[in-house]
């Protein structure tokens, strides 16, 4: 009876730990820009085999474009785990590669392409593949293409318009992968492709119609950074505290009592009073 009764307890303080263990990962907003304050953030390029000097021009709040393959670069290097999203839209056209490439510079392997609707083809497409060549000019330049890609990094699904939604790039455990989200909430995503350790990485964003554009950038970082969401091991008595544990769609703050008692070894059990919805 004894035994089943702590085999049982053990068993909860595992699940918890477990729990525990995942309602730690956060994501924390580490750089936002909406265009509305110029392009400071950012260095802009072109296509040199093309163009002289990019075009790119703010419109209304908006980053558009009037040339294809011109490009941002931010100033800014990201590193960790972390996810890019890019608001996107395009007015009018149609591009038959791609209208977007959103790069991290350090990966030159894997790049991200996104396209809306092509002319009768009526999908939008996620696409892993090579970055684009911004000092040449070719067919071989443009990096991956959705058009007749057979590649396992391809994804579509039913296009809406108004032709605007956000496209993540995450980079996660030396892996990428590229989402979209349209006005519906529905979303496609690629396999993800291993790209290694990145460091600190540049994000570079291309467009190739002059239809295109980008209403906000948003970098958010998947580490567990924020000292808000950061449990605590007291080191005198060995306790727990979680600040943060999201249990059926609520949040609560609760602590793990550490009990040498339970099966000679390191094991915690709830303290069942210490439970807060912190909602
Ligand atoms: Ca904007």
């Amino acid at each position: 009876m004894k035994k089943s009764l702590s085999l049982r307890v053990l068993v909860l303080i595992i699940f918890i730990v477990l729990v525990a263990g995942t309602a730690a990962i956060a994501e924390t907003l580490i750089f936002n820009d909406d265009f509305s304050a110029g392009l400071g953030n950012w260095y802009a390029g072109c296509n040199t085999a093309m163009y002289a000097a990019p075009t790119l021009a703010i419109e209304g709040n908006k980053l558009a474009w009037h040339q294809g393959w011109d490009y941002i670069e931010s100033n800014q290097s990201f590193s960790g785990n972390f996810r890019v999203e890019v608001d996107v839209g395009r007015d009018a056209g149609s591009p038959q590669c791609k209208d977007f490439s959103i790069e991290l510079v350090n990966a030159p392997a894997f790049a991200g392409a996104f396209r809306f609707q092509y002319g009768t083809y009526r999908k939008d497409s996620v696409l892993l593949g090579q970055a684009p060549n911004y000092t040449c000019r070719s067919s071989n330049c443009t990096g991956a293409c959705i058009q007749n890609s057979t590649s396992p990094y391809l994804q579509e699904m039913d296009t809406v318009t108004p032709h605007i939604g956000t496209v993540s790039l995450t980079y996660r455990d030396g892996q990428v992968t590229l989402a979209f989200k349209n006005t519906l909430g529905q979303t496609i995503q690629t396999p993800a492709a291993a790209v290694g350790d990145l460091g600190a990485t540049k994000i570079r964003i291309a467009a190739v119609s002059n239809y295109d554009y980008v209403n906000a950038v948003r970098v958010y970082s998947l580490d567990n950074t924020a000292a808000g969401d950061c449990s605590t091991l007291n080191l005198n008595n060995l306790n727990i505290d979680m600040p943060c544990l999201m249990i059926g769609g609520h949040k609560y703050r609760l602590r793990l009592l550490y009990d040498p008692s339970i099966q000679g070894g390191y094991y915690w059990k709830l303290d069942l009073t210490s439970i807060q919805d912190v909602n």
